[in-house]
């Protein structure tokens, strides 16, 4: 039997799919909802429906899905737009305000997603939240080197910082830049735009996963008496 929860992924990713038109830059996200979108993009080049795409990949693994199901890549050096990107996230709050970053690839999310002219964001109704902050920590991609006065000053910004560790906690998460991911609890979040600038201003914070006033559109996957929807 399939299961729910990755069929409403599926969904999602193919509603977001089906917004790419012939001749679109498109930004790809990370993630899983997001690796359903890649996918779903990639059958359409393969059916014909669309032509001409090129995407510009958020992370790692979104460049090897991409590769994976035929979609040609561009960088930011040879486009001067991105028509449409569609990305994950971790929290969303009724402003489309987002919190990003628990697969560490906040960084490039932002550089592209911010630059999309449409930023189309996937996730299921578990994200949904009323405040920023209520379920998730702020991830804040940091230089190595800085780690030790970034989280002081992360401190002093009201926060309890925490160095993201890799599995089986073996050595810190290493992010696809090289730099260290800190996750930090905010009990409030009282001005999300406001806190983003406060923490990308710490010398030796590269970037936050606070993402504000950039979505287009919210696509949310749901579960109703067992059967997976979009809205
Ligand atoms: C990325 O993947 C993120 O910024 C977010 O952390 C995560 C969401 O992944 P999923 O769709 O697997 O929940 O987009």
């Amino acid at each position: 039997m399939s299961d729910p929860v990755k069929v409403m992924k599926q969904e999602v990713g193919k509603a977001a799919a089906q917004r790419v038109e012939s001749g679109m830059i498109v930004g790809l996200g990370t993630g899983s909802t997001t690796a359903y979108a890649i996918e779903f993009i990639g059958d359409r080049l393969k059916k014909g429906e669309i032509s001409n795409i090129v995407g510009v990949p958020t992370s790692f693994q979104a460049e090897v899905l991409a590769k994976q199901y035929g979609i040609p890549l561009t960088t930011l050096d040879a486009i001067d737009h991105i028509d449409v990107a569609i990305d994950g996230a971790d929290e969303v709050d009724p402003q489309k305000n987002l919190i990003k970053g628990g697969g560490a690839a906040h960084t490039r999310e932002k550089v592209v997603d911010y630059l999309a002219k449409t930023f189309i964001v996937v996730v299921d109704e578990g994200k949904l939240v009323d405040k920023l902050g209520s379920t998730f920590k702020v991830p804040v991609e940091v230089i190595p080197m800085a780690i030790s006065p970034v989280m002081r000053a992360l401190e002093a910004l009201g926060g309890q910082p925490e160095l993201r560790m890799g599995i089986k906690k073996a050595g810190p998460v290493v992010t696809d830049q090289g730099n260290l991911v800190v996750d930090v609890k905010f009990n409030d979040i009282p001005n999300p735009v406001e806190l983003e600038q406060k923490i990308n201003n710490i010398p030796g914070v590269l970037e936050n996963g606070v993402f504000v006033n950039c979505v287009n559109t919210v696509l949310v996957g749901e579960i109703k008496d067992g059967q997976p929807s979009v809205r």
